[in-house]
């Protein structure tokens, strides 16, 4: 992974944390998902790590000789927040706004746009960061919801850069994702990075959902196609490193004895295991309820099992944290005050950070693990209890809200919300067979051993690498901006010209109804200039109904009218229009009316258009994500009903188009041409797939012109209809 660039990591907090202890400062390593994730890779890598380093102090020798050592020996890279902006950022919009919400919290939501300012000023921070360390060849990653205006910010910079995210947390349905404050500003955001990654394809789906709803813009499952660049979009679950975990089992002294003790400890006694931050996505009050209805249900538990609560200390700044710590104390003193004994304690709770040898030998002596966040990204205790259940006799008892479940189908899924019934599952599980125990927990640890964080980040760099790579050779292929002076030279000095021009999004800009779109006075003015200029034929081609131009432009004099993408053709002179073919058929539209307007009576907002040979489904004006859900399901309808004939269901514009595949712009080049003297000079204009065929099917030298960003067969691009008529109006006064 080396050979080819660096990589980049880019995350909140670096793995290291430095905290004042007096006059003397002391390391910690962090106990979040993150660090335990992505510090096996960066090891084998000799990249870099940029983030945050914990509390700072003005000018100290002492705390910079720290931060350098990091940065020699691991690569860490602090980026420095002033103590106002790391607060406000960390713990007001990181935390107190999208933390909840994301994690479907929407009454634990705080908004200060104070904190919003520092959310901004620390992303910026980071940006400049990543640019003082970025090198040509390098990859950034960055990592999670602290940063999510990052990839937007270093996009801008760097246009070129190969930049990456990866989403920790879950994304929110778009119910729940439009409640947010700047909730635009982030979608842009991360729109920055080449390559966008998920946990679930749940939370890709939502990010795409909310993509729709709240900026309109549509997407494909695997990619979001921007103005200038691509989004590439996955679903990647993070795993976790195992051969550690089983190390620390078979080598480790420390490991050892303490399982051991614990197995003394606990002699006669089923353990029941969670471990979590002490956060209230991670459901430990409804844990510590749903024991004491297991305990009041099963009286013959009681003295028979024990829970095992470690619960590292998180977030203690933010008021809820200090509410759900009272919380959960409270909890575990009333359980053992009502049902503990001299000789039993039915809960042991222990609030702290232990160490890996520990947790370890917890996670190893443990008959159930208890994991059931109400909602998590991932969590990644789940797959550590698996790889550490080495003998396979231990069960997994997880919440369906936490992302492993999607991956971790043997596992006992249960609603933690449900108590009772949470209470029910856990006593049977208490029984299982061991046949039926072993089953379960070796398909959980086969899966866990193949998906690991060095597969999963492996994964992640290659399709960073990958979309990367993509975004330049489009690039590459992106028409250049239209030389206008050469352009009207060389239609100066021509003898015989030819113009294609598109109306639709290319002479007028998109309307909500295609009757809207009249054309403007000085626009029928303009190609009436053209149309009477010696040698040269102006041709409108277009996917309207002849009805349409006809109106609009049937008194222009010298315009050549070309419809419905090229079915049919009126010439200057003449007043009648001719097919392209002797005839075209029409009978299909019978059977296939009835299907559109059974979507139309679905679909407020939306109509159907009736073209002499094709029918459209418009849906501007409808909910976008409705109407793109129905727009789907419509061609998918069509498809099979259109099979074996010559009639296509085509994607437009907010629209969905059933016309005889034959039709096409291309077709119309040599009619037009027919009637003239020697053609020297050709110039096409359009901005969408139907011009695409016209484009391709010009001699190399034509003048042909995309307009909007993105790739096209043209040879050049203009903006929007307000170049394009500028550049007309000039060519027209030649
Ligand atoms: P977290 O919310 O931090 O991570 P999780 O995935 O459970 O959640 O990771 C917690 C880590 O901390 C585990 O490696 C665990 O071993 C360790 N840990 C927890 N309690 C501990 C204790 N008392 N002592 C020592 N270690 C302890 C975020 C997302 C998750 C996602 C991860 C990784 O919220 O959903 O799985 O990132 O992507």
């Amino acid at each position: 992974m080396s050979s080819e660039g660096r990589l980049i990591v880019v995350s909140n907090r670096l793995p290291l944390t430095l905290r004042r202890a007096g006059e003397a400062w002391r390391t910690e390593r962090s106990s979040g998902g993150l660090a335990s994730a992505l510090d096996p890779v960066l090891k084998r890598t000799r990249g870099l790590w940029l983030g945050w380093p914990g509390d700072s102090a003005g000018e100290d020798p002492v705390r910079a000789e720290h931060l350098a050592g990091w940065q020699r020996k691991h690569g860490y890279v602090a980026v420095e927040l002033p103590a106002d902006v790391a607060r406000n950022f960390y713990e007001g919009y990181a935390n107190q706004t999208l933390w909840p919400l994301f994690h479907n919290f929407p009454t634990n939501i705080e908004f200060d746009p104070a904190g919003w300012t520092a959310y901004v000023e620390a992303n910026r921070r980071f940006r400049d960061a990543v640019l003082e360390a970025l090198q040509p060849g390098d990859l950034v990653w960055v990592h999670d919801y602290q940063l999510m205006l990052l990839p937007g910010l270093l996009r801008e910079a760097r246009p070129s850069a190969a930049i990456g995210f990866f989403l920790h947390i879950p994304f929110p349905a778009s119910e729940m994702f439009r409640i947010l404050p700047r909730r635009s500003e982030l979608l842009r955001g991360l729109l920055g990075a080449d390559l966008l990654a998920f946990q679930t394809h749940a939370d890709l789906q939502h990010f795409r959902a909310s993509l729709l709803r709240i900026c309109g813009t549509e997407s494909r499952m695997d990619r979001v196609k921007g103005e200038a660049y691509h989004t590439r979009l996955e679903a990647l679950p993070i795993g976790i490193a195992p051969d550690e975990f089983l190390r620390f089992i078979e080598k480790d002294k420390s490991t050892q004895q303490a399982f051991e003790e614990h197995r003394r400890r606990f002699e006669g006694l089923k353990i029941l295991l969670a471990v979590d931050r002490l956060d209230y996505t991670k459901g430990i009050p409804h844990r510590l309820r749903t024991f004491r209805r297991l305990l009041e249900r099963a009286p013959r538990l009681r003295g028979k099992v024990v829970l095992v609560q470690v619960a590292v200390p998180s977030r203690e700044r933010i008021p809820l944290y200090e509410e759900l710590r009272h919380e959960v104390s409270e909890l575990v003193g009333e359980i053992n005050g009502e049902f503990g004994t001299p000789q039993w304690t039915p809960v042991v709770y222990m609030r702290r950070g232990i160490a890996r040898s520990e947790l370890v030998a917890l996670y190893a002596a443990a008959d159930v693990g208890w994991v059931t966040p109400l909602r998590d990204g991932m969590n990644l205790v789940a797959k550590e209890y698996v790889a550490c259940q080495r003998r396979a006799e231990g069960v997994l008892l997880l919440s369906e809200f936490a992302g492993a479940a999607a991956e971790m189908g043997e596992a006992f899924l249960v609603n933690p919300y449900d108590e009772d019934g949470t209470a029910e599952v856990l006593e049977r599980i208490l029984d299982l067979p061991l046949e039926d125990r072993r089953e379960r927990m070796a398909a959980l640890h086969r899966r866990v051993h193949r998906n690991t964080v060095f597969t999963w980040s492996e994964r992640f760099v290659s399709l960073l690498r990958e979309a990367a790579s993509d975004q330049a050779r489009r690039n590459g292929e992106q028409p250049a901006r239209l030389p206008v002076g050469e352009l009207a030279a060389a239609f100066r000095r021509a003898r015989g010209r030819v113009l294609f021009l598109d109306y639709d999004g290319t002479l007028v800009p998109f309307a909500n109804t295609p009757r809207e779109a009249s054309p403007p006075a000085a626009l029928v003015s303009l190609l009436s200039r053209l149309g009477t200029l010696p040698d040269t034929a102006t041709t409108l081609i277009s996917g309207r109904a002849r009805a349409d131009l006809e109106a609009w432009f049937g008194d222009t004099p010298g315009l050549w009218l070309v419809a419905e993408h090229g079915a049919m053709l009126r010439r200057p002179a003449g007043t009648g229009w001719e097919l392209t073919r002797p005839s075209i058929p029409v009978a299909w539209k019978d059977r296939v009316r009835p299907v559109l307007e059974h979507f139309v009576d679905r679909t407020p907002g939306s109509f159907v258009e009736e073209k002499d040979y094709a029918l459209v489904f418009h849906y501007r004006m409808a909910d976008p994500v409705f109407g793109e859900w129905l727009a789907n399901e419509l061609v998918s309808n069509l498809e099979e009903l259109l099979a074996e004939t010559e009639l296509r269901a085509i994607r437009g514009q907010k629209s969905v188009e059933v016309r005889l595949v034959w039709t096409n712009k291309g077709e119309m080049i040599s009619r037009v041409e027919a009637g003239l003297p020697a053609v020297d000079f050709r110039l096409a204009v359009g901005d969408d797939s139907t011009d695409e065929d016209l484009f391709e099917r010009l001699p190399e030298d034509a003048w042909t012109v995309h307009v909007g960003h993105g790739t096209s067969h043209a040879r050049y691009c203009l903006s929007g209809p307000h170049e394009v008529v500028a550049v007309l109006d000039e060519l027209a006064g030649l």
